[in-house]
């Protein structure tokens, strides 16, 4: 039995396990059990035959004892809980294909209007004079890519063309340049929004926002030409308040004043690239984020309608960059926005997640 096990480890990707509800928890399994965990390869534990669901947390307790992260009740009869298990399994095949394009290649996409400073600050974020920088506006017309590496990291700066408002777009260079900053942004982890501060913020930095936003991508909003804005001691809190209200759906992204001119914070950007890097491929522990969320519950019950109240079971990560929970319900229709908004400010106290949107996605579990 052991060695037919072991071969069927050494061919997989992903193992599930699985065993019988009806049978209890057996002296076989606990033997697998302890064989999976010396395996450096993703387990999800199969629980089969939970067929009756008002008796399904006494039923699978037990098998919670043997210690996976990723248990999934499953019963033939009442056609249940498959789908979730597969969406696990095949989670994993998604995760190893961006683990290798991206675990030690952080992609950066600087996006702005004309004239911002975007190839002034690739210049300086590499230490040389790499890009044409000019105050004609529309200078960079192809999206450029350009590799650092430091402190054995390697970043790839893609300076683009500058955005022009989506409702103005008129004459093709700008159309076409408006769909290369979209590609710019698809195929980057954080997106460097920046404005100008000599000019303020306008419709066109809050659309790049808007399409990083959407995309779940990291977000820094770098204020640049700090150098000749004219200030006293109050303009960056003011500067700031304008930026937290023009960009109020992005309380995560990170906000820095700079100066692509002189360099002033621009070594601060990297710092911030890397906190955002590692808070966009954080996966926390199913265990741990079940506590946060009991915890966030306990604080401030689930919401309730005619009588109905919305129950969570249970919480898990499915995935990274940006990370995204799924969260199983009784009843969707019972959940609120801003209930939701309330667990994603439980979990960002909990886990930090700055500089990165999160993403919940809710699954319904009938309960009986
Ligand atoms: N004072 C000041 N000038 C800056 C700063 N950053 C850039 N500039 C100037 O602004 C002008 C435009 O800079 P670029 O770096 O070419 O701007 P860009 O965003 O790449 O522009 P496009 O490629 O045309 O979209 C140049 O004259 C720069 O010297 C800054 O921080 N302070
Ligand atoms: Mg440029």
């Amino acid at each position: 039995m052991k060695q037919q096990v072991d071969m069927a480890i050494d061919l997989s990707d992903v193992i599930i396990f699985v065993v019988n509800c009806k049978d209890g928890l057996t002296d076989l399994d606990k033997d697998i059990a302890s064989l999976l965990r010396k395996v450096n390869k993703p387990i999800v534990l199969c629980i089969n035959k939970v067929d009756n669901f008002k008796k399904q947390e006494a039923d699978t307790f037990e098998f919670y004892e043997l210690g996976f992260d990723n248990v999934y009740p499953v019963s033939s009869v009442n056609k249940s809980g498959v789908g979730d298990l597969l969406d696990k399994v095949t989670s994993y095949f998604e995760a190893k294909d961006d683990e290798i394009e991206d675990s030690s290649n952080i992609k950066i996409a600087i996006i702005g209007k004309p004239n911002a400073g975007k190839s002034s600050l690739v210049n300086k974020l590499l230490g040389e004079e790499r890009v044409i920088v000019s105050d004609i506006a529309g200078t960079t017309r192809d999206a450029i890519d350009t590799e650092v590496i430091k402190d054995n990291i390697k970043y790839t700066f893609i300076d683009t063309a500058g955005l022009r408002k989506k409702s103005t777009l008129k004459d093709e260079i700008e159309i076409y340049s408006y769909f290369r900053s979209e590609i710019a942004i698809d195929r980057c982890d954080i997106v460097i929004v920046m404005i100008d501060g000599s000019e303020g913020i306008t419709k066109g930095d809050a659309s790049i926002a808007g399409l990083a936003h959407e995309k779940g991508k990291g977000v820094i909003i770098a204020v640049n030409k700090w150098d000749i804005v004219d200030k006293d001691d109050k303009t960056i809190y003011e500067f700031t308040r304008k930026i937290k209200e023009e960009f109020a759906y992005m309380p995560y992204a990170e906000i820095v004043f700079i100066s692509a001119k002189t360099g002033k914070r621009v070594d601060e950007l990297y710092d911030k690239i890397n906190i955002i890097n590692q808070n966009q491929t954080l996966r926390v522990q199913t265990g741990v984020l079940n506590e946060v969320l009991i915890n966030a519950i306990s604080l401030n019950d689930t919401p309730q309608d005619k009588g109905k109240r919305l129950k969570i079971f249970y919480v898990t990560q499915t995935d990274i960059k940006p990370p995204t929970f799924v969260l199983f319900v009784n009843d969707i229709e019972l959940m609120h926005f801003s209930y939701l908004r309330y667990l994603e400010n439980k979990f960002r106290e909990a886990f930090g997640f700055n500089g990165t949107s999160i993403k919940f996605i809710l699954r319904e579990r009938k309960e009986s």
